[in-house]
C-alpha cells in the first residue's frame, strides 16, 4: 500500500468550482461574501441564520437534531431566526448589555444552538462549557467569565452550581432548559422564550465587538478565555467553504461538542453561514449509531476527530461495509494527530480518506489543511490555506524569531493578520503578548514543513495534554489533587494511549502519615472525577517518593514524561537534586 500519497477520488456531484476562488486571494474579498449590517457593522448570527432567511433559504433545514433517545426535531433557519431573537428579546429584558457574557452549560441540546445564536444577536458574548465537567471546572469558569447569564439542565444546575452560587456574584440569571426553578434568580428558558416577540432587530455590532468566549489550557495556571469578535465569521465562512466546499443544501455533520471551539466554529457558525443542513446528535460515541446516522442522514460532509476515527476502525470494516454512505463526499479530522493509517482506512472503507486538518482555540479557523484540490501525503496536516502564512521558527529572546528552513524542526508560527485570531486573553494582557513576536503568533506547538510546503506535527512545546481531543492543562488537574489531605504534591503527564492519543497520568508524594496504597489510590482518583468531572480527570495515578523539580521549584514534566516512557532524560542542567 502506497502511504506517501493519496489522490482525492472525485464524487459524481462535485461541487462546481467557486468563480471567487480563482481570483487572487484577499480577506478583503472574503469579507465582501458576508452581507454585513447597516453602516458597516458585522454580527455571527445575522450571517448564520437571518441573512439566510432573506436569501430565500428560510424553509430549508438548518438544524437537525437526533435525541439520545431516539428523537428527531428539525428547525428551519426561520425557525432558528425567530427563536434566537426571542432569546435576544428575553436577555435584553433581563438587562443582559452588550459585551456582557453568557454562559452556557449543556449537552448537545437545541436550545444549546438557540441561546448562542441569540446571544450573539443581542451583541453580548457566549461563552459554552463543557457538560462533562465537574463543578470546580464550571466554577473557575464562571468566575472569570463574569457570566451573567448561565443557561443549564437542571440536573446540571443541581450537581454543578447550586452550591457555588455563592461564589459568582455575577451570576444574576440561571435559565433551566428543562424546569422553572423554585428559588431567586432561576427561571425557565422556555418561559422566558415564550414570552418575547419573534421580531428582534440586530443592533450595530462592529467586526470588532467581542463575540465568543472560549476557555483553554496552558502550561501554568487556571484556564484562559480567549476572545474572539464577530470578524471572525469571514473565517469561518470562507473555510467552511475552501476546506469542505460547502454549499447551501449540504448535509454537515461535526461530532464535536460545543463546549470545545471545533463544536461552535465549525459546529455551529461555518455551516450555517453556508446555507448548510446542520446534524446535531445528542447522544455520546457509538460506532453502529454513527454509521446509521452517516447512512440514514445523507451526510455529505462530516467532520470528527482522531479519537473517534480509531474507534471506528476498530469497530472493524464489516460493520462500515454493511452501511451505504454513498453520500459522503468530503471527510475530514481535527484536534489531535492524525496517523496515516486512518487517512487511508477512510479511503478504503468510507470511499473517502479523512482530511487532516490542524487549528486552535486561538485561531478561532482551520489554518492549515488537506483540501481537495491537493495531493494528501498521510500523516501530514496539510498545507496552509489561502491568505494564511505559516512558518517554522526559533523564538529569539528579545521578541525576535528565525524562520527555519524545510525539514527543520522548531514551534509552528502564523503571520499575524487573519480575521479569527484571538484578539486576547480575558484579563491577561502579559500571557497574550508572550504569544507573539515579530509579527508571528507563536503556536506552542512542535512541527516541520517539508520541501513541497507540507507541515508535520511533531508535539507540544509546552505540558497540556490533548486526551479524546480534549485540551486540559496540568495546573487544573495538579491544584485538585492537592486539595486532597494526604496529597503533599502533584505532577501530572499525558500518557499515549492507543484510542485517546493522550490519557492523563498524575504522580502525587504524601504528606506525612500516609502511606501509598492501592485504597488510597482509588480514593484520589475518585476525588479527581468528583471534583472535575471524568473527561479532566487523570486516568492513573503513581505514587512517588518525590518529584523532579527545577531550582526554582516548578516540577519538571518532561522528566516525568520520559521516565514513564523510558525516552531520553535529556537536558538535566535545571535539575534541583541528582534523583535522576
Ligand atoms: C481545534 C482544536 C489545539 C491543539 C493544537 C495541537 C492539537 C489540533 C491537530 C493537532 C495534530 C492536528 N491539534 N489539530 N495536533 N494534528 N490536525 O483542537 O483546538 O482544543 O485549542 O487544541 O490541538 O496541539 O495546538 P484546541
Amino acid at each position: 500500500m502506497n502511504w506517501t500519497t493519496i489522490s482525492n477520488t472525485p464524487k459524481p456531484d462535485e461541487p462546481a468550482p467557486n468563480p471567487a476562488d480563482a481570483l487572487p486571494f484577499s480577506w478583503e474579498a472574503a469579507r465582501a461574501e458576508l452581507e454585513g449590517l447597516p453602516g458597516g457593522g458585522l454580527n455571527i448570527a445575522h450571517e448564520a441564520v437571518d441573512r439566510q432567511v432573506r436569501a430565500g433559504r428560510g424553509e430549508a433545514v438548518a438544524l437537525r437534531w437526533l435525541g439520545k433517545n431516539g428523537e428527531r426535531r428539525e428547525f428551519s433557519y426561520a425557525e432558528l431566526a425567530r427563536l434566537s431573537n426571542r432569546f435576544a428579546n428575553g436577555l435584553n429584558r433581563l438587562g443582559i448589555q452588550r459585551g456582557d457574557r453568557v454562559c452556557a452549560l449543556v449537552g448537545r441540546i437545541p436550545e444549546l444552538y438557540i441561546a448562542a445564536l441569540g446571544t450573539l444577536k443581542a451583541g453580548a458574548v457566549f461563552c459554552p462549557l463543557f457538560s462533562a465537567f465537574g463543578p470546580e471546572p464550571v466554577r473557575v469558569r464562571l468566575v472569570k467569565s463574569r457570566a451573567r447569564v448561565l443557561v443549564t439542565t437542571a440536573l446540571l444546575h443541581e450537581r454543578k452550581v447550586r452550591a457555588q452560587r455563592g461564589d459568582l456574584p455575577d451570576l444574576e440569571h440561571v435559565l433551566l432548559t428543562d424546569g422553572r426553578g423554585a428559588e431567586p434568580g432561576v427561571r425557565s428558558f422556555h418561559a422566558l422564550l415564550d414570552a418575547e416577540s419573534d421580531r428582534f432587530v440586530i443592533p450595530f455590532t462592529d467586526p470588532e465587538d467581542w463575540a465568543l468566549l472560549h476557555f483553554t489550557s496552558g502550561t501554568t495556571g487556571s484556564p484562559k478565555g480567549a476572545i474572539h469578535v464577530h470578524d471572525a465569521v469571514v473565517a469561518h465562512r470562507l473555510t467552511g467553504r475552501r476546506v469542505f466546499e460547502l454549499r447551501p443544501g449540504d448535509v454537515y455533520w461535526c461530532t464535536a461538542d460545543p463546549g470545545w471551539v471545533t463544536g461552535v466554529s465549525y459546529g455551529i457558525v461555518a455551516p450555517l453561514a453556508n446555507g448548510a443542513t446542520l446534524v446535531v446528535d445528542e447522544a455520546e460515541f457509538d460506532a453502529n449509531r454513527w454509521y446509521a446516522i452517516l447512512e440514514r442522514e445523507r451526510v455529505n460532509v462530516w467532520y470528527t476527530a482522531p479519537t473517534a476515527i480509531r474507534m471506528l476502525m476498530k469497530a472493524g470494516t464489516d460493520l462500515v461495509r454493511s452501511h451505504d454512505l454513498s453520500a459522503l463526499r468530503f471527510a475530514a479530522s481535527v484536534g489531535e494527530p492524525l496517523h496515516p493509517e486512518g487517512v487511508v482506512w477512510g479511503r478504503e472503507t468510507l470511499g473517502q480518506p479523512f482530511h487532516d486538518t490542524w487549528w486552535q482555540t486561538e485561531t478561532g479557523a482551520i489554518m492549515i489543511a488537506n483540501t481537495r484540490d491537493r495531493v494528501i501525503r498521510p500523516g501530514s496536516m496539510g498545507l496552509p490555506l489561502p491568505g494564511i502564512e505559516a512558518a517554522i521558527v526559533r523564538r529569539r529572546t528579545a521578541d525576535g524569531v528565525d524562520l527555519l528552513g524545510p525539514g527543520e524542526e522548531g514551534e509552528l508560527a502564523l503571520r499575524v493578520g487573519w480575521p479569527s485570531l484571538f484578539r486576547g486573553y480575558l484579563d491577561d494582557a502579559e500571557r497574550y503578548r508572550q504569544c507573539f513576536a515579530a509579527g508571528w503568533y507563536l503556536t506552542g506547538d512542535l512541527a516541520t514543513r517539508d520541501a513541497d510546503g507540507y507541515y508535520w506535527f511533531l508535539g507540544r512545546a509546552d505540558d497540556v495534554i490533548k486526551t479524546a481531543g480534549h485540551l486540559i492543562g496540568p495546573f487544573e488537574v495538579e491544584s485538585v489533587l492537592l486539595e486532597h489531605p494526604a496529597v503533599a504534591e502533584a505532577g501530572m503527564i499525558g500518557k499515549p494511549d492507543a484510542f485517546a492519543g493522550q490519557i492523563i497520568k498524575a504522580f502525587v508524594t504524601l504528606k506525612p502519615g500516609h502511606a501509598p496504597s492501592d485504597a488510597l489510590r482509588k480514593e484520589l482518583i475518585g476525588f479527581a472525577r468528583t471534583r472535575l468531572g471524568p473527561a479532566v480527570a487523570p486516568r492513573e495515578l503513581e505514587f512517588v517518593a518525590n518529584l523532579p523539580k527545577t531550582r526554582s521549584g516548578k516540577i519538571m514534566r518532561r522528566l516525568l514524561r520520559a521516565r514513564e516512557l523510558g525516552l531520553p532524560l535529556g537536558d538535566l542542567s535545571a535539575l534541583e537534586t541528582d534523583e535522576a
